[in-house]
């Protein structure tokens, strides 16, 4: 009888052991998870060239890998990303692995989201309790960006403003490690980094936002080769990208990257 109570005891030890490795080891439903956003070094100086080689970018902290929107799963190919601010800026680093990649668009505004594209959607502050608006910024490995500003009340049907009138004054830069539009050789990823002016997020200038602030804020892609595949950092649940509910947390810190 001991023995047995003793095998039962190291039975319920392994099921609590691989419990704990598995809540380590996947995204848990209902976690809302904070990027906690560092400024940019003093004295350096972040060049947009779609590099995050600056001393600042190195000492980011990294959103660690996105999921599928869907299901939280890992996806075949791993984006990771990684913010900064200033005063006046906002800075985002998209790295994405692919081993195809592939673009066509041209023009701003163009309907970035049908192809391959990194997203930003960020709320410029915290949501209310009765309105939800944010701003969707998108880049794709051609570098064109498409910009537009969500209003959506909740329970209502989420309107845009028309995306000519929403144009933001984005820095942005793609590095390409490989060939666009060849799938005959087999492509490393593509970077992007790009600026937001803050004071350009709302509709409202908003001040300088100021140590402890917090924003709500997601970040998505859409990989169309070598398989179609929705990501997130924060995933909605859905096989859709317009989930404020589950959008993250945006901690500004007054300290400096690796501080
Ligand atoms: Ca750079
Ligand atoms: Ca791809």
């Amino acid at each position: 009888m001991r023995s047995f109570i003793v095998v039962l005891f190291l039975l319920l030890c392994s099921c609590l052991a691989s419990q704990k490795f598995t809540s380590q080891t996947q995204y848990v439903w209902g976690q809302q998870k904070t990027y906690e956003l560092h400024r940019v070094q003093e004295g350096d100086a972040i060049t947009i060239d779609g590099n995050l080689n600056e001393r600042s970018w190195l000492h980011a902290e990294s959103t660690g890998d996105f999921v599928q929107v869907s299901s939280a799963t890992a996806p075949a190919q791993k984006t990771r990303a990684k913010m900064l601010w200033t005063d006046s800026l906002l800075y985002v680093g998209v790295e994405c692995e692919d081993v195809n990649i592939t673009s066509s668009m041209t023009h701003r505004d163009d309907p970035l989201w049908k192809e391959e594209v990194v997203e930003l959607f960020i709320a410029g502050g915290s949501l209310d309790d009765t309105f939800e608006s944010y701003a969707e910024i998108e880049i794709s490995p051609r570098n064109v960006i498409f910009d537009l500003y969500v209003l959506r009340a909740i329970d209502a049907t989420p309107q845009s403003l028309p995306y000519n009138i929403y144009t933001l004054t984005l820095n942005t830069a793609v590095h390409l490690n490989g060939t666009l539009n060849d799938s005959t050789d087999v492509d490393k990823g593509w970077t992007v980094e790009f600026s937001v002016p803050i004071k350009e997020l709302k509709p409202i200038t908003r001040p300088t936002p100021k140590n402890g602030d917090r924003w709500r804020f997601n970040l998505y892609r859409a990989d169309l080769l070598p398989r179609r595949e929705l990501t997130a950092w924060n995933p909605t649940g859905l096989n859709k990208f317009h989930v404020p509910a589950k959008f993250g947390e945006l901690l500004f810190s007054a300290k400096q990257a690796g501080q």
